[in-house]
């Protein structure tokens, strides 16, 4: 079985029971002049995960490894989403540069270009931070025997930290890759990394992508 460098100590895992999952890598949070970029926040923090999880992806995919995204956002009715984010998400469904605010179907909802999802990938769409809340993930995981996750995507102490903690009390062994996850705030990236692979590997691994593609080419 792969074995890959990692903190707080080498992470073990095995093809058949390990997905690549890719976070919320949409345009509304990466482009310039998206919805991100609108509320004052430097989108560059988190659009130097593409290129790196852009290898990745290919490495993984060469070797026919399970990749699922996701994607946060809303029906267009809003009917999904509480009342409470709405309160401190006052743009969200408002029109925004790439369409309305983290609605599905809309052009900023989608994933960018460069991660767009292939044939035979899942896309889970996700009301809320963490990727199993109202969604189909852990039956996904389940149906296909997966019990460790390759963890990737935006943002870091958002998304990232709600799905590996959730997926952590599930049962599943988390290795977030440093460089292909991205946070607007430098101090919470630092800050956010060091927090998963803390005391002996409270939520999980952390390790560089080019490590783990070592590994699988
Ligand atoms: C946020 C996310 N930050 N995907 N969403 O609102 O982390």
């Amino acid at each position: 079985m792969p074995t890959v460098e990692a903190s707080p100590t080498p992470f073990t895992f095995a093809k058949n029971s390990t997905a690549l999952l890719v976070i919320d890598m949409q345009r509304d949070f990466l482009l310039p002049g998206g919805f991100g970029e609108s509320l004052g926040n430097d989108v560059a923090q988190l659009r130097r995960t593409i290129e790196p999880l852009t290898a990745l992806l290919a490495a993984w995919r060469a070797a026919g490894w399970k990749v699922i995204h996701t994607r946060e956002g809303h029906l267009p009715d809003l009917s999904d989403c509480p009342p409470a984010k709405l309160r401190r998400g006052p743009m969200i469904g408002q029109a925004g540069r790439f369409g309305r605010v983290l609605i599905r179907g809309e052009y900023g909802h989608d994933i960018v270009d460069e991660l767009a999802p292939v044939e035979g990938e899942d896309v889970v769409d996700k009301p809320g931070k963490g990727a199993f809340y109202a969604t189909d993930l852990a039956k996904i995981l389940e149906n296909d025997g997966i019990t460790s996750l390759v963890v990737t995507g935006v943002t870091t102490e958002v998304c990232v930290h709600t799905t590996v903690r959730e997926a952590n009390d599930r049962g599943y062994e988390c290795l977030v890759l440093a460089d292909c996850v991205g946070s607007y705030f430098p101090e919470f990236q630092r800050v956010g990394l060091q927090m998963i692979a803390a005391q002996g590997g409270i939520f999980g691994w952390v390790a560089e992508s080019s490590a783990l593609i070592e590994e699988i080419t």
